[in-house]
């Protein structure tokens, strides 16, 4: 062989193994070649013949996705004599006679239309902003990719709430509390001079499913970010994001005024305080016009707020807000707060903090509150405070890292709990007002909305670690965008985006990622169980720790377990934590018997042999729970034995093998709860559930220090 063959071999090996070697990088947005020629000649016509209104970076990223689309689809020189045509473009400046075909009146500045006009021949993507216009184009390839059919389009799409943001835990250090993806992306260090092309690919992946924000920096704060040095930095990121439609937040450390050392004191009635931070406000905003403000974690978990100086959240918020007012910024401020004085149950503290302060925030504070009133478990009733602050848009808070959910070596597809959450009946205003409808503002007619996720991305080459992880990162965006979307619609496109549209592997793959969050209910905290994971980190099991400093921080508070039975009682005859919920809930939850199982132990205590619906004993219902987890992940892999031919080789190795490990981790959550709980319930095992493969002792004694995720600076 010649050198030359030799140097062109050799380059080529390296670029394949390139590719090769990053398997997921690509996300959702990998536009396979299209091997089928029927799909082919159908969508070729639009991409020979493309007219594209306008001139911005935006209409410039819509220029460059499409091509990349056609390349990828293999669309390119297939000759096409039809006529056809797409065109994209604001609805204001379409050519006349398909303008008044088009009508985007009420979709706002987001909001886009995808229409097959003139017989077929024409398709319009439009909308009022070039942003829409991204959107609508991302929204059309999801039809492509997934082979629908795009001869009579029809589609009206406008997001239902406003800030759709994705919350990263990521310190200055790039380390990322609760992260188990790498670390953080943000190279803090290199910006603002180096930008890596992952800030663009993060951000287009975000624009493909309507993310429009994204906090940077950990809820744990560091005041420096607030720094002009910093400052510089976030602009640079600021200026990657903008074209893709998406705004950068920083979290506001409430002690930056002292910490910085400009004042003495960060009481937010102070004025020189306030003044402060509209400083701060109108340096950030000098510099990046579109910030969208900061995300605060005040009083919570030793991190500084208002009540230092005797004041309140209200105080607190609105003294930032107004801050940020005149440039159009918000504040998201976290309920995420229990005290360590307060003996009270936790799950009623954050209620009793905020209800008193309804309609009391200023207009561009969102309230944002997690899913459940405990911490991101794998199930939790939905937060009362949902269903109890008509006055004060209160956002979602979901998360999409696995901090209680096996990190990232379980395969759990959260979109399922996020639907459960959305899809729950708060009765705010009667019947039917979900908790979609409370954060999409159609309860109260709230005027600003929004809804968090915390990030699951990191430095990993798939970006979230579990070559599965991304489908939450997706189901995420896409269920901000539209909170009522079936968990099972967005399974489905999202098998089909990444992997294959084969129907043998979409339904089973669609079975598996649907029933994935139950199995980790049921081999982690079945019954209604929570918080039972080793204390610190967060990994495996740990119901036996009660040696922590705080009660609330054991799971032993949580679980209650003795002789008499398990579970807490947050009836009447107990927390009360039940009266903060709407009356039919209160009503049903107070006895164990109209209380659905899966909250059997979240509100009631019972005893070892109470009688459930099956007409078996509590303590054999646990332990079948427990068993049944681990089949399901058996069932997982045997599903997924099937798949090889569907996925690329390094994917189906990787997720084999952490399906491996998560069977293994699913076992030791069974084995190591049942052995624990027997003590007290001094009850044989169901015939159905294998012996423990160890003795208690054996599992206390597993100590895993490193574990990933832990914030170093705790
Ligand atoms: C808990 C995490 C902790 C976070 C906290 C929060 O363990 O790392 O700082 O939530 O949301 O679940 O503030």
């Amino acid at each position: 062989m010649k050198l030359k063959n030799y140097i062109a071999l050799a380059l080529f090996s390296l670029f394949a193994f390139n590719i090769q070697a990053q398997p997921g990088y690509e996300l959702w947005l990998d536009y396979k070649e299209i091997d089928d020629n029927t799909y082919k000649e159908k969508y070729s016509p639009f991409f020979t013949d493309i007219e594209l209104i306008g001139n911005s970076s935006t209409i410039s990223i819509i220029k460059e996705e499409l091509q990349l689309a056609k390349t990828g689809f293999a669309l390119e020189n297939l000759n096409s004599d039809s006529n056809s045509k797409l065109i994209v473009g604001i609805q204001n400046v379409l050519p006349s006679g398909i303008r008044s075909q088009i009508n985007t009146e009420n979709l706002g500045d987001e909001g886009y239309t995808i229409n097959t006009l003139n017989n077929g021949k024409t398709l319009v993507i439009s909308g009022n902003s070039d942003i829409a216009l991204l959107y609508g184009t991302f929204g059309l390839l999801r039809e492509i990719q997934q082979r629908n059919d795009i001869s009579d389009l029809n589609i009206e799409e406008e997001p239902k709430i406003q800030k759709r943001v994705l919350n990263h835990w990521d310190n200055l250090d790039r380390t990322v509390e609760r992260g188990y993806a790498g670390f953080s992306i943000w190279d803090w260090h290199l910006l603002p001079e180096l930008i890596k092309p992952e800030y663009k690919d993060y951000a287009r992946a975000n624009s493909s499913i309507g993310i429009n924000g994204t906090v940077l920096t950990n809820v744990n704060s560091n005041a420096l970010i607030l720094t002009p040095h910093y400052i510089e930095k976030v602009k640079a990121l600021a200026e990657v994001f903008r074209p893709y439609g998406i705004q950068v937040y920083l979290t506001a450390r409430f002690s930056a005024p002292i910490e910085l050392g400009d004042l003495d004191t960060a009481d937010p009635l102070d004025e020189n305080v306030r003044e402060w931070w509209k400083n701060i406000a109108n340096e950030i905003y000098a510099e990046i016009p579109d910030f969208g403000g900061f995300l605060v974690k005040a009083d919570s978990e030793g991190q500084p707020g208002p009540f230092q100086y005797d004041r309140t959240h209200v105080d607190g918020a609105n003294m930032l807000a107004e801050a940020v007012a005149p440039h159009d910024g918000i504040i998201m401020w976290r309920a995420f707060v229990y005290s360590e004085e307060d003996p009270d149950d936790r799950a009623k503290q954050a209620y009793d903090q905020f209800i008193p302060y309804d309609g009391k925030f200023a207009d561009n504070v969102l309230v944002q509150v997690k899913n459940g009133a405990i911490d991101f478990q794998p199930r939790e009733p939905f937060h009362p405070m949902f269903g109890a602050m008509p006055d004060t848009p209160l956002m979602m808070e979901f998360q999409i890292t696995q901090e209680y959910l096996g990190f990232s070596s379980h395969l759990v597809f959260l979109p399922k709990l996020f639907e459960e959450v959305l899809d729950e009946d708060t009765y705010a205003e009667g019947e039917n007002s979900t908790v979609a409808k409370v954060i999409d503002g159609t309860n109260s007619n709230k005027k600003l909305t929004g809804i968090a996720g915390v990030a699951n991305i990191g430095t990993e080459k798939n970006w979230t670690g579990h070559p599965f992880g991304q489908a939450n990162w997706y189901g995420f965006g896409r269920l901000a965008w539209d909170p009522y979307m079936d968990s099972e619609d967005i399974a489905q496109e999202w098998l089909k985006m990444n992997f294959s549209n084969e129907e043998d592997f979409v339904k089973p793959m669609t079975d598996l990622l649907l029933e994935s969050r139950e199995a980790v209910v049921n081999y982690m905290t079945p019954l209604g169980l929570h918080h039972i994971m080793a204390t610190s980190h967060h990994y495996g099991p740990g119901p036996w720790v009660d040696n922590l400093g705080r009660p609330e921080w054991n799971p032993v508070y949580y679980h209650k377990a003795d002789k008499n039975g398990i579970g807490f009682d947050r009836t009447s005859s107990g927390s009360d934590a039940l009266a903060q919920y709407a009356t039919p809930i209160e009503e049903n939850y107070s006895n164990p018997e109209t209380t659905p199982e899966k909250y059997l132990l979240w509100f009631h205590h019972l005893p070892w042999d109470y009688e459930m619906s099956n007409d078996k004993t509590l303590w054999d219902n646990m332990a079948l729970h427990y068993q049944k987890g681990v089949e399901q992940v058996e069932e997982m892999q045997a599903t997924w034995k099937n798949m090889e031919q569907y996925v690329n080789k390094q994917e189906f190795e990787k997720t084999s093998k952490l399906l491996e490990i998560q069977l293994k981790e699913a076992k030791w959550w069974r084995d190591a709860c049942l052995s624990y709980f027997q003590q007290f319930s001094e009850m044989e095992l169901p015939a159905e559930v294998p012996e423990p493969e160890h003795n208690l002792e054996y599992y206390k004694s597993i100590d895993r220090p490193y574990a990933p995720g832990i914030n170093p600076s705790w």
